[in-house]
């Protein structure tokens, strides 16, 4: 348990040790966690989603600035998206954040994000409850919105930050509803480019559309130009703003939601992996895989033979 005091205290070298092997579900590394998820609960977690290259890492490089002044501590995780786009890119992101790394009140770690079931990997919540317990007033997860993790970062971020550049022109339609009215915060970045305001008024629009009339919080359009650091105190000031929000207003059933989202996404993937095992190993099925095989059952009547069977033992 020494190595719970010392993760408690910040020390980065054993945080590091933690999150590797939470990253391979260690089972001595969830042990410790159990340990650990009792002194959680505190920091702001802030999710930064958008397509690859929209600008988040440059968005967040300005943000972590932007809150070191204010004395804030910070974790930040990179997930690594498994987009050809972006191969390198946690590298290029590393060197980028650079300039905080020698910072002892930065913590940045990296991980792959991909579960068995596409979303969020069952380490992230852990790596998030490890900076959480080491003091970080603000934790931040980058992740790309190309798939579904903005559906899964919604059960782990008190605050969600979509990134959306003009640039995405006519793809600014298929922003999917769900996106849409489960974001707090639209940074519109490159907002250097031509289209800017065309895409500005395209975007408030669409928000506005989605928005229900008693809505309590109203999604407000940042724009920003993250490589000339244009509009970051202002980001900055709407996380901060939408926290205060949260702490007056919606807290309660976002935890609610958060903790049955959380519990989904552990629950999905550790039985993605039990099932897989079942099927192959357990000869019970064996009968009903040749039963398929001999079009003597079909794929869905099987499912739910299988359903019936293992939920009923
Ligand atoms: N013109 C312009 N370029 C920008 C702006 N913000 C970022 N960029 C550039 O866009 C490129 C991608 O920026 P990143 O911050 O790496 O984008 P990202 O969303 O983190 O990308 P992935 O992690 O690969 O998904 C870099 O070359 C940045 O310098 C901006 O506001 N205007
Ligand atoms: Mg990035």
């Amino acid at each position: 348990l020494a190595f719970v005091s010392d993760i408690l205290a910040g020390d980065i070298r054993a945080a590091g040790r933690l999150m590797r092997g939470i990253d391979m579900q260690l089972p001595e590394s969830l042990e410790t966690l159990t340990h650990l998820y009792p002194h959680t609960g505190r920091a702001h977690i802030v999710g930064v989603s958008g397509s690859p290259g929209a600008g988040k890492s440059t968005l967040i490089t300005g943000l972590i600035s932007a809150f070191r002044e204010q004395g804030k501590t910070l974790g930040i995780l990179l997930l690594d998206p498994t987009s050809p786009y972006s191969t390198g890119a946690i590298l290029g992101d590393r060197v980028r954040m650079q300039t905080h790394a020698l910072d002892k009140n930065v913590f940045i770690h990296s991980t792959a994000t991909r579960g068995n079931t596409g979303g969020l990997s069952l380490a992230v919540p852990g790596i998030v409850a490890v900076m959480d317990a080491m003091g970080k007033e603000i934790i931040i997860v980058e992740t790309v919105g190309a798939g579904q993790d903005e559906v899964d970062i919604r059960h782990l971020a008190h605050t969600n930050v979509i990134v959306v550049t003009p640039t995405m022109g006519d793809d600014m339609q298929a922003l999917k509803a769900g996106i849409l009215e489960t974001a707090h915060i639209f940074a519109l970045n490159q907002s250097d480019h031509a289209d800017a305001e065309t895409a500005h008024h395209l975007l408030k629009a669409m928000i506005q559309l989605s928005q229900k009339d008693d809505a309590a919080w109203r999604p407000p359009v940042i724009k920003t130009i993250a490589v000339h650091h244009q509009g970051i105190s202002e980001l900055a000031e709407q996380i901060a703003h939408h926290k205060h929000h949260l702490e007056k207003v919606e807290s309660p059933k976002q935890t609610s939601d958060h903790m049955q989202g959380l519990l989904a996404l552990i629950l999905r993937e550790r039985f993605m992996d039990t099932l897989r095992v079942e099927l192959s190993e357990n000869s019970r099925w064996k009968k009903l895989l040749e039963r398929m095989a001999q079009r003597k059952i079909d794929p869905y009547a099987a499912a739910e033979k299988v359903l019936k069977q293992l939920t009923h033992t």
